[in-house]
């Protein structure tokens, strides 16, 4: 795979490194690392995504590289990381019908190959260790700021080296990354205990409106516009606060509902069990994700929605023995 994509990359020029919306470390950072290292070879690279970049993140290095989608441009190769389906590219789409050459390097298990060469491998923690590996096979450059773009994808797509991904491989790839430059108190600083006040405004609506099912091993809440006008929150501030949710003892599953426009819901799961997979449920509702972390969008009333996402997930507990 590391070939195919040396071989298309060697022969082109101008490259876009594009991402999902409602982005994550693990984009920003698979995107950031793959365009330095690019730029450094002598390639011109754009980098887009939909929602621009999210403000906690702009201390990554090469941020300023990443902006929103700017117009119909014509590219020879589109690089899509970290991103599960085609649509999940959202508005970039629109702009990128001129290309040579679609090359979609992805760690979700439900990637369906939208690409001309798919590297997708379940068993990476975050994209950024597939970058990892293939700046490595390639030799191309791997600089300190390089290196702290692919730190912070896997810190942050593994919980800091928490959930169920963090496999000895992660921690070896981790390893090297602080060999190469990446000073792990300093971005972790950046990661988690960086947060604006409003976050904590909105995770204390939250908590006043938690709602349990199944002996509290299902553990839910809402999401509002009006929570987030309420607390002064923007969009990405409520990142990983369904984790608060999960850590409480008696929740093996959280649920996440969003009230978008037109009595669209969208449902995000976080499971705690390997036994549990919630990827499995979110594709009964059209979604996909990993074993422990999944989403779809459901459309209806906010009862119905809670009410069918609840039961496919007490299905779920009921057949993994416990009811
Ligand atoms: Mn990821």
């Amino acid at each position: 795979m590391t070939l195919e994509i040396a071989h298309a990359c060697s022969a082109n020029r101008e490259f876009l490194i594009a991402g999902h919306v409602r982005p994550d470390g693990d984009v920003f950072g698979s995107q950031l690392a793959l365009a330095l290292s690019l730029q450094q070879i002598g390639k011109n690279v754009t980098v887009w995504n939909a929602d621009g970049i999210t403000p906690i993140f702009k201390f990554l290095p090469g941020s300023h590289l990443i902006s929103k989608p700017t117009g119909s441009r014509s590219f020879d190769i589109v690089i899509t990381v970290d991103t599960a389906t085609y649509e999940r590219l959202g508005s970039v789409r629109e702009f990128i019908a001129s290309r040579k050459l679609l090359i979609n390097v992805d760690h979700h298990g439900t990637n369906p190959h939208y690409g001309d060469i798919n590297w997708i491998d379940d068993r990476a923690s975050a994209t950024g260790e597939i970058i990892y590996r293939l700046l490595r096979a390639n030799n191309w450059p791997l600089t300190p700021d390089i290196a702290s773009n692919l730190f912070v994808a896997i810190s942050t797509d593994t919980g800091s080296f928490q959930y169920s991904n963090t496999t000895p491989e992660c921690f070896r790839t981790a390893a090297d990354l602080i060999e190469l430059g990446a000073d792990v108190s300093a971005l972790s600083q950046q990661c988690y205990q960086n947060f604006p006040l409003a976050r904590f405004r909105l995770l204390a609506a939250i908590f006043s409106n938690l709602e349990f099912a199944s002996n509290g091993r299902i553990g839910m809440f809402w999401i509002t516009p009006e929570m987030y006008a309420t607390a002064g929150a923007a969009k990405e501030d409520s990142e990983g606060l369904i984790d608060y949710v999960r850590s409480i003892n008696t929740v093996i599953v959280a649920v996440l509902f969003e009230q978008l426009a037109g009595e669209r819901v969208k449902i995000s799961l976080r499971s705690k069990l390997a036994t549990i997979e919630v990827n499995t449920i979110a594709q009964l509702f059209g979604g996909g994700g990993h074993k422990s972390a999944a989403a779809a969008t459901l459309v209806g009333t906010a009862r119905v929605v809670q009410d069918k996402v609840v039961s496919a997930i007490t299905d779920a507990l009921v057949a993994a023995g416990m009811n």
